[in-house]
């Protein structure tokens, strides 16, 4: 698939939005940093300056290069990064490494002579040079940053997007760039939604069918659409993505919004065996969808097989299993589910839903993972290390919070970023709610009435691009910006 890298696109949205906005003295950095103390006086960067890192600190020197890079695109500044310190009167940007700092924490200091950015962890030193990058008005090559001293950490750890990559594909170099861009705004998990009732978007070595089937629909006008991501092309993201310290969470729909998966392997469905109403076939129309897995043991084996591959692939401790929109009449209709529940001595459809979320959540534990699922999965005997993804507006996290489960706001509609931004004429067909940048930027996340343990399950917050609407690279980026630079 030929693709245009967006990244003049991005980096101009990002940079009209730091200097645009009348905000008070931040220097232009977003988001804004946590404790800025401006001094008196300037440093100027020119190209007389180096970048001092510690001797065979390769995170030290990640950053520094990435600081480099960034300077070059928007600056045509290009330093040299050194482990020995200059003649005295070198203008110096010295990467230092010390401990007490949290996480993702870092300090900068600047003063005439030197800037110093300073943290513990890699993303930390990471994150420092993203805001020094920031704090450089770009387009000169010489420029000056006031004397400051910056202390920041994040309030919250999750800082999710999540990309539905199943209702429209997008290219791998899209999804670099799209993390790229994160990571400039500290946004640190990408949930990517790669299966649902209109695509499976992953290689599963085991199941090629997923691919060389669920991976293709017809669309109305009988043209084949579709696309997977092939195992290679996922380690090859997941590689980039930690070096710009973004987790990829991914998200493998069950039993619901599943069509796909069924339409590649029947046998895994629940429409009644001896119904007239033929197999699901991956879906070319959006809503929610009647098709669910069924509970047999040969499904779970299934799933599992499955999961085994995809957290071979990827590292993230959490793993995103879907759980939403699960209507529960073909369980109530099957033959098949009906017997199995029987047996399993489960017959409620919503206790059923719970026994599903219980076998897959007790296998992801065995293999130190740990669920996340929206929020109808939380439900009686949900297991306590299970993530509940809320949206639900914000109940879903409240009640997780209560009932002692961590949990992440995605509360539609403010964090639903298919909703259109405004009424302007320039605004894509979608849904017909306006969500602003300033209703983004105003959502609060801390509720007043959880006390502080129940606060501290909450984990962070996770804008939605759904993208039925978004059928192509550039309208995801113009849905997702600049609302996500709000969220950040
Ligand atoms: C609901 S939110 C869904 C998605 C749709 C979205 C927008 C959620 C967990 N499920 O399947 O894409 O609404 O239409």
């Amino acid at each position: 698939m030929s693709f245009r890298r967006p990244g003049a696109a991005v980096q101009t949205a990002v940079l009209i939005l730091i200097f645009a906005l009348p905000l008070p003295s931040h220097g232009g950095v977003i988001p804004l940093p946590a404790k800025v103390d401006l001094g008196r006086g300037w440093f100027s960067v020119d190209s007389r300056a180096i970048i001092l890192i510690p001797p065979g600190d390769h995170d030290a020197e990640a950053a520094a290069h990435h600081l480099d890079a960034l300077w070059t695109r928007t600056n045509g500044l290009t330093l040299p990064v050194r482990s020995l310190a200059a003649r005295a009167g070198t203008p110096t940007i010295e990467f230092r490494r010390r401990m007490g700092f949290g996480a993702e924490a870092y300090g900068i200091v600047v003063t005439q002579q030197r800037i110093t950015v300073t943290a513990t962890s890699s993303a930390g030193l990471y994150y420092g040079a993203v805001t020094l990058w920031q704090l450089l008005p770009p387009g000169s090559n010489t420029a000056q940053i006031p004397v400051q001293i910056i202390r920041d950490a994040p309030s919250l750890a999750w800082r999710g997007l999540m990309l539905d990559s199943s209702r429209h594909f997008q290219s791998p170099s899209f999804i670099r760039s799209m993390i790229d861009w994160m990571s400039w705004h500290k946004l640190n998990v990408l949930h990517w939604h790669l299966t649902d009732d209109q695509g499976w978007r992953l290689q599963i070595r085991r199941y090629p069918r997923l691919t060389t089937v669920g991976a293709w629909r017809v669309e109305p006008d009988g043209s084949r659409y579709g696309g997977f991501y092939t195992q290679k092309e996922v380690q090859d993201i997941v590689r980039f993505a930690a070096t710009r310290h973004v987790q990829i969470v991914p998200e493998i729909e069950m039993p619901g919004h599943a069509s796909a998966m069924i339409a590649a392997y029947p046998h895994l469905g629940s429409a009644n065996a001896t119904s007239s109403s033929p197999a699901p076939t991956v879906s070319s129309s959006w809503g929610v969808h009647s098709h669910l897995l069924n509970v047999e043991p040969d499904t779970f084996r299934f799933l599992k097989n499955v999961l085994a591959e995809v957290m071979a692939l990827f590292p993230s401790r959490a793993i995103h299993i879907g759980g939403d929109e699960t209507v529960k009449d073909e369980w109530r209709n099957s033959h098949q589910v009906q017997a199995r529940c029987l047996q399993l001595k489960v017959c409620d459809p919503e206790a059923l839903q719970a026994y599903f979320t219980k076998s897959i959540g007790r296998y992801a534990a065995a293999h130190g993972r740990r669920i996340i699922g929206w929020d109808e999965i939380l439900q009686p005997g949900l297991r306590r290390d299970a993530i509940v993804m809320s949206w639900h507006g914000v109940a879903g996290a409240h009640a997780a919070a209560l009932a002692g489960n961590d949990a992440i706001l995605a509360p539609w509609p403010t964090l639903y970023f298919d909703n259109r931004q405004s009424l302007l004429p320039t605004e894509p067909t979608g849904r017909l709610q306006v969500i602003s940048l300033e209703d983004v930027y105003r959502f609060e996340p801390r509720d007043a009435s959880l006390s502080a343990r129940q606060r501290h399950h909450v984990l962070g917050i996770e804008a939605a691009l759904w993208s039925e609407h978004m059928q192509t690279e550039e309208r995801v980026q113009w849905m997702a910006l600049p609302r996500a630079a709000a969220l950040a």
